[in-house]
């Protein structure tokens, strides 16, 4: 059997420290590699991996006239997702994964990954990723390394985060890193030592998404595909950082993070905003608002890691430097921030090619165009029967792109986040918006999210599930003591903590239509929320929190008639009462693990339920 590693040895840049070098070599003598690339991040590099993608058929180069320095990947249809089956929490006790995460045992996790990875790089080039989520520097900020044998990974990692020389030198300064092991699964020569071909998506059927919550380490095999691959994304700021978190006193979170500055007084609000994926933090991180008198920037729009500041109050940084977001539905009526944003430099995966070298995707315009190459490489037509584009089709680009973005975006030390929404697609029940009536009110919101899924994750579309935060894919140990954690930071912040509402743009009528505009005009709900959190208005308490006053929400110019505008707000308590059995059916699955308040809180809202049920029944607020 060829030792290739041995051969070509790990030729660090110089200043590397002995143990990164050891654990490098002994990733290249596990995977053998023909060559190791430790990236520095230039634009050279970067265009060189271009060139050598476009060679290789992995990339086309998109219309450089009508799209310069873009390009379009298609994935092998069988890696188009997250993959949640096969993402595993891998902590030394079940329990500490808990019920909503795949646990494996660590010591045969790493048995079967020792058995996956061996030979795994043949015939490629090893990359070594230096990186830093957050400001190279920052006092939020965390480093790591990824070892890909994917050019694709590269570049985009390139963009997704702080990658390159300035991280590494960190590293070399002796700052704290977390290591992340990647590989596509597809080796170009066997353990024979016969090659065979590249194709132009590598992938394996088998694949594993390995967080080790214990040693802080991550390791991917088999998949290329977004949260599978980018490792700085998913795995480690959320998964393995919401584990640092909770034994720092902070917050890695799903969340967006917005700015938003009243024009008539100058003040300044910022907000965060957890929704599950592909149910819009990407477009309301870059709202652009219907009502007059707000200035809105984008500071992140998939990942906030918060931290209580100097004065008490929470701050939030965007932890990524790039925008991994949905394609589909991105239109100049819907995101136009985003749609500018993908003028140039962007990379797409999975939408279609138009006869003119350019990219398209369902939504995008409202005809489409009369021939397409959709995002398998096929001839499509109007008539095809098939979308063009991969319902979880993305592009990845630079978060300085967005015309909207935050001149304190990269702000070290965050911004001071002054309210917290919680939203998820429900055709009934939550109502447009509702503000809990305290901190522990508001977690018990946010444990209770549930969302129809999307495509963002391989499983059953539209099926309602759970989602507590928007993190059931994304935590790294037990659900039930991050809401415990959650409890405990209200305590830390006190009075200065963050507002917390909840949200639902995706409310349905009779007939199936949303009853609310959504996109731009969800300005008029925050416009709300921000004024609640100013004390400039009263609230009407009722089941699931407190509701606008009559009037209070702004719905100028809107042509929402006010049986809609009821539909909106209704919060039944027959439905309340099923949602309440389905939350303590849901909290069974935690045992004694789930808080005392939690439990509480569910009793508090069944007492609300009754006491909306016994007023009913009095007439009190019932129409004539
Ligand atoms: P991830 O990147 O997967 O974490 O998701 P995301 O939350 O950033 O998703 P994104 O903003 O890309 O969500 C896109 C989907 O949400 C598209 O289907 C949009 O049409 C839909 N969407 C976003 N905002 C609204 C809204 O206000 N109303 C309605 N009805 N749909 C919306
Ligand atoms: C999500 O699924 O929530 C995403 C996309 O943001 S991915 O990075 O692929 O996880
Ligand atoms: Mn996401």
């Amino acid at each position: 059997m060829p030792q290739l590693s041995e051969s070509i040895g790990v030729s660090a840049p110089s200043g590397v420290p002995q143990s990164v070098v050891d654990w490098v070599a002994s990733i290249a003598e596990l995977t053998t590699p023909n060559e190791i690339h430790w990236c520095d991040g230039s634009v050279a590099e970067r265009d060189q991996l271009y060139e050598e993608m476009v060679d290789k058929g992995t990339f086309v180069r998109l219309n450089q006239d009508i799209r310069p320095g873009s390009y379009l990947a298609r994935s092998a249809p069988s890696d188009v997702a997250r993959v949640e089956s096969r993402t595993f929490i891998c902590s030394e006790r079940p329990e500490d994964a808990g019920p909503t995460n795949n646990w494996a045992d660590p010591t045969e996790m790493r048995t079967t990954l020792q058995g996956v990875f061996a030979g795994a790089m043949r015939g490629r080039t090893m990359y070594v990723i230096p990186f830093s989520m957050g400001p190279l520097g920052g006092p939020i900020s965390k480093l790591g390394i990824e070892i890909t044998d994917s050019p694709y990974v590269v570049v985009n990692m390139r963009m997704m985060t702080r990658m390159g020389t300035p991280a590494l030198e960190r590293i070399n300064a002796g700052e704290y890193w977390v290591p992340a092991v990647h590989s596509v699964g597809y080796p170009l020569i066997d353990e024979n030592g016969n090659s065979r071909p590249d194709v132009a998506w590598p992938c394996n059927e088998d694949k594993y998404i390995c967080q080790f919550p214990e040693t802080r380490e991550i390791w991917s095999y088999g998949s290329g595909y977004g949260g599978n691959a980018l490792l700085g994304k998913k795995s480690y700021a959320l998964r393995i950082a919401s584990v640092l978190a909770r034994e720092q006193d902070w917050l890695a979170e799903h969340m967006l993070i917005l700015r938003l500055t009243r024009e008539s007084d100058g003040r300044e609000f910022h907000v965060t905003a957890a929704f599950p994926s592909a149910c819009g933090k990407t477009n309301l991180a870059m709202l652009r608002p219907t009502i007059p008198g707000w200035k809105v920037e984008t500071i992140g729009d998939d990942i906030a890691w918060m931290r209580p500041g100097p004065d008490g109050r929470l701050y939030a940084i965007n932890p990524e430097s790039g925008f991994f977001g949905v394609a589909p539905g991105t239109s100049e009526t819907t995101n136009p921030t985003a749609l500018h944003a993908l003028d140039h430099d962007t990379i797409f995966t999975n939408v279609a090619l138009t006869d003119d070298g350019d990219v398209w995707w369902e939504g995008l315009t409202k005809q489409p165009p009369d021939h397409l190459i959709d995002w398998q490489g096929n001839d499509w037509t109007p008539d095809s029967g098939r979308p063009a584009a991969h319902p979880n089709s993305r592009f990845t680009v630079y978060a300085g792109q967005a015309e909207s973005i935050s001149p304190d975006w990269e702000a070290p030390q965050g911004v001071p986040v002054d309210a917290i929404l919680f939203g998820g697609r429900r055709s009934h029940t939550v109502p447009l918006v509702s503000e809990a009536y305290d901190w522990n009110h508001g977690v018990f919101v946010g444990a209770t999210v549930s969302s129809r899924q999307t495509a963002a994750a391989e499983g059953a579309v539209g099926e309602l599930r759970r989602d507590p935060f928007a993190m059931l894919p994304f935590c790294g140990y037990n659900m039930a003591d991050y809401w415990a954690h959650w409890l405990k930071m209200g305590e830390l912040l006190g009075k200065e903590a963050p507002r917390i509402f909840q949200v639902n743009w995706f409310r349905r009528d009779s007939d199936g239509h949303f009853l609310w505009p959504g996109f731009g005009d969800n300005s008029r709900v925050i416009e709300w929320a921000l004024r609640r959190v100013a004390g400039e208005l009263p609230a009407v308490d009722a089941i699931s929190g407190r509701l606008p006053a009559p009037g209070d929400l702004n719905i100028d110019g809107l042509d929402l008639p006010a049986e809609h505008l009821a539909m909106l707000f209704a919060v039944e308590p027959d439905e309340w009462d099923e949602e309440a059995d389905l939350t303590e059916e849901y909290f069974a699955l935690f045992g004694d693990r789930v808080p005392a308040e939690l439990n509480a809180q569910l009793q508090a809202l069944r007492d609300r339920i009754a006491e909306a049920r016994s007023r009913e029944g009095s007439g009190d607020l019932v129409d004539a």
